[in-house]
């Protein structure tokens, strides 16, 4: 089987709301280790089998270079070897960087990004980096060929914009039951010819589901709907990225849990999809 590496990025410092995201890393570790759940993936891959999930501990951020420049060299010493990598926020800006990272492996890149918001601020309060940007900066570098967004809620008049203008292909929330039962069998936009890359903010979730995140939106998905939509991504997964748990918004490490879940279920659908040509 293929190994997934698991890397942390602690760093939050583009955060705009609350800070926190940075501290996310071990706790969300904690509970994918603990005693208290076994490492079998639904799909039934054991990820506790030797040598299956690789933890690579989290890049060190020690603002020695630019944290941006930090964080794609510490990415692509992982990723450079082309087996799939799950990164931990850190709060959304990092994807910006993850992203250039994996772009320098993988000649094509795909995006499926789940998450509340779009996340497509030309820049916010001033902010090009800022954590409601990295998608935009990933757009007009033009380092990925599709980016389809799933769950979103909170779209500005702005953002929306951004969509038409970069072509993101976009299943908001009010409109998902509609388009999931209404799509002909084989046309789910989670099926995906270049090389898929899975970015995960957790606000995607219903707060009800998720409360440790930076900015909660109600309304959202419950935990089962996206074990469902990774379960059912066709193409072959070679990255992902965990983002915005926040932990000083937790409570009894409650969104901790379901992260460590999603991972696992993250983590098994690569191992299942590098079986895959791409
Ligand atoms: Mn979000």
């Amino acid at each position: 089987m293929t190994p997934v590496h698991l890397l942390g990025i602690p760093h939050d410092e583009h955060s705009s709301f609350v800070r926190g995201a940075a501290e996310a890393p071990p706790v969300i570790r904690a509970e994918l280790f603990s005693s208290a759940f076994n490492m079998w993936t639904e799909m039934g891959i054991d990820l506790g089998a030797p040598g299956i999930l690789v933890d690579e501990g989290d890049a060190v951020l020690d603002g020695s270079h630019d944290a941006w420049e930090e964080i794609e060299a510490a990415v692509l010493r992982v990723v450079q070897h082309g087996q799939p990598t799950i990164c931990l926020g850190g709060d959304h800006a990092i994807t910006h960087p993850i992203v250039r990272a994996f772009r320098k492996r993988y000649e094509r890149l795909s995006i499926l990004h789940f998450d509340a918001h779009p996340d497509l601020y030309e820049n916010f309060e001033g902010d090009p980096r800022s954590h409601a940007s990295p998608f935009a900066r990933i757009m007009e570098e033009r380092l990925v060929d599709r980016l389809v967004q799933v769950g979103v809620r909170a779209a500005t008049g702005h953002q929306r914009d951004q969509w038409a203008r970069y072509g993101v292909e976009v299943i908001e929330m009010r409109q998902m039951e509609r388009a999931l039962s209404a799509a002909p069998q084989g046309s789910l936009p989670w099926r995906f010819e270049a090389p898929v890359y899975i970015s995960l903010d957790l606000d995607v979730l219903d707060p009800a589901h998720a409360p440790g995140v930076s900015h909660r939106e109600p309304g959202g998905m419950s935990t089962r709907q996206v074990i469902d939509i990774l379960h059912a991504i066709e193409g072959r997964i070679v990255g992902a990225d965990i983002v915005e748990y926040n932990p000083r918004q937790d409570f009894a490490v409650v969104t901790a849990t379901v992260a460590a879940k999603l991972l696992k279920e993250i983590a098994g659908t690569m191992i299942t999809s590098a079986r895959r040509p791409v």
